[in-house]
């Protein structure tokens, strides 16, 4: 058996491994990162290392775990130093990073968190705590009625969720006359800024609401003196696997207990409003701008929607691999006809160039180094297709286009839905409306009235026009899946052979 990665191992690793060329014991943190999964250790983290490289040193990074304690228990032996693999066809490139010093687990200890977050040396905290922790309700305003809001709301002082955390250490750095830190959000939403900006003022205006606010309100003081710039963030990172773990302990001479899987890609495109200073990211590769709007749209709707429509179609095609799907001509074909719907809906005077765009992001998904799992983005599909694949079909009828391939990615999605436990595994991947919708699909309803029940339940559409054109749409798919899998239904599309 190898002995850890460590900062007192550090030194033994091959040179081929590429290790932080800085000193970590005088980086301070800067930065406190909800959500310290393995996508902020291939992205923003590595952003941040070479900040550090370059000697701006007041921004390591503090990362705390919102719910389970497996990445701390696996990289606080290693002082924070994981591994990341870069990998694709034309092999793999080993990069230990640094820039993670130290982290937490939140119900084990929310009072160290809330001390961290309100150190005056944190000047932002970053998110990646994915759609569901946003805990909207399906119109998208705050779920109000959740239990873990309810208990942040009564027991301010050992919150669970990030509106908790970060409400409660506004609060207590404004009253110590701290200023607010940036809060800079990185998950897959459209105006992801705004959008958490305006949950933390509806769970503000609940706690002002109450006997605990006292006399000074926090709705106003968020509204007014806190900045929540809002970032596209883009890189491609597969679970990390035992097989992945076996082999880059071979690469290193050292075990390290989670290494990240991930491709050459990368892209963060930022707004520049941060109230608290930041690193000079725009020196390593990260895009500045004052709008981050477009680009969020054509990635949500060309690389997450596409994603979405191959993880379904792919499952019950039988591709347990995006680029095993991606190879497949039918998919293929769908994936561009999809593209050929979504891209009119993009705003046609920002700059984007989607047909770069697309060819780069078919070359991403033929990527057969990553082995990217279909079942791991089927997860969350109620919290995820709105903003990737609903918004553009809504746009689409608007345009006069008539969204078939779009409507393709939800039918597949319900199929998929009703396949588990029967032809998919049960537990292939999971949804948080996952009781009432297995409820609902149990009772054999007529097939269009299935997919109206699915649409109210997860707040598609909701009180579009055209919402009972998007329902038929799906109907008629789903009623092909059902008779003869992905190969009818794309069949119907005239896509592949019948
Ligand atoms: C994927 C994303 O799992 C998913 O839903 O679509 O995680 C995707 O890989 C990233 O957004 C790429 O930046």
């Amino acid at each position: 058996m190898n002995s850890r990665l460590s900062n007192a191992t550090i030194a033994e690793l091959p040179g081929a491994v590429a290790i932080p060329r800085y000193d970590r014991a005088v980086v301070t943190p800067g930065i406190v990162h909800l959500g310290v999964g393995a996508f902020h250790r291939a992205h923003q983290a590595a952003h941040v290392d070479a900040c550090l490289a370059d000697g701006e040193t007041g921004w390591g990074i503090v990362g705390v775990s919102l719910r389970s304690p497996d990445t701390r228990d696996a990289l606080a032996p290693q002082d924070g130093l994981y591994t990341l693999a870069v990998r694709d066809s034309a092999g793999e490139k080993l990069q230990v990073v640094g820039s993670i010093l130290s982290l937490l687990v939140a119900p084990e200890d929310p009072g160290a968190v809330l001390a961290t977050l309100t150190d005056p040396h944190i000047r932002i905290v970053t998110l990646t705590i994915t759609e569901k922790a946003y805990l909207r309700a399906a119109d998208g305003t705050l779920d109000k009625a959740h239990p873990d809001i309810v208990h942040d709301l009564a027991n301010p002082g050992s919150p669970k969720t990030a509106h908790g955390f970060l409400t409660e250490a506004l609060a207590r750095r404004r009253a110590a006359g701290t200023p607010p830190f940036t809060v800079l959000c990185c998950d897959n939403l459209p105006a992801n800024g705004a959008t958490l900006h305006r949950l933390l003022i509806e769970f503000a205006k609940l706690r002002d609401a109450s006997a605990a606010a006292g006399n000074r309100p926090l709705a106003g003081y968020i509204s007014n003196d806190v900045a929540f710039p809002s970032s596209m963030v883009d890189r491609i990172v597969p679970a990390t696997t035992d097989a992945d773990r076996a082999r880059v302990a071979d690469e290193l001479g050292l075990e390290d207990a989670w290494p990240v899987m991930t491709e050459p890609f990368r892209q963060w495109v930022i707004e520049d409003r941060f109230s608290a200073g930041r690193p000079t990211w725009e020196r390593f590769g990260v895009t500045m701008v004052e709008d981050v709007g477009p680009f969020e749209d054509m990635k949500l709707r060309l690389l997450n929607g596409a994603h979405s429509g191959i993880a379904y179609l792919g499952l019950l095609g039988g591709h347990a691999t995006v680029d095993r799907a991606f190879a497949d001509p039918t998919i293929r074909q769908f994936v561009d006809a999809l593209w050929t719907e979504a891209i009119p809906t993009l705003p046609d005077d920002a700059g984007l160039d989607t047909t770069a765009y697309t060819v780069e992001l078919a070359q991403r998904f033929s990527n057969t180094a990553l082995a990217h799992r279909t079942a791991q983005i089927a997860n969350d599909g109620s919290q995820k297709l709105p903003q990737r694949i609903v918004a553009s079909a809504m746009e689409c009828i608007g345009a006069g286009i008539v969204p078939r391939h779009l409507m393709l990615a939800v039918a597949a999605w319900i199929a998929a839905c009703e396949a588990r436990g029967k032809t998919l595994p049960e537990a292939h991947f999971t949804d948080p409306l996952d009781a009432p919708l297995n409820d609902l699909l149990g009772q054999a309803l007529p097939t269009e009235d299935t997919v109206a029940a699915v649409f109210n339940l997860a707040g598609f559409a909701k009180g579009h026009t055209d919402r009972r054109l998007l329902i038929e749409l799906a109907a008629t798919h789903l009623t092909k899946l059902r008779q003869g899998g992905p190969t009818l239904a794309l069949a119907a599309l005239d896509i592949g052979d019948s």
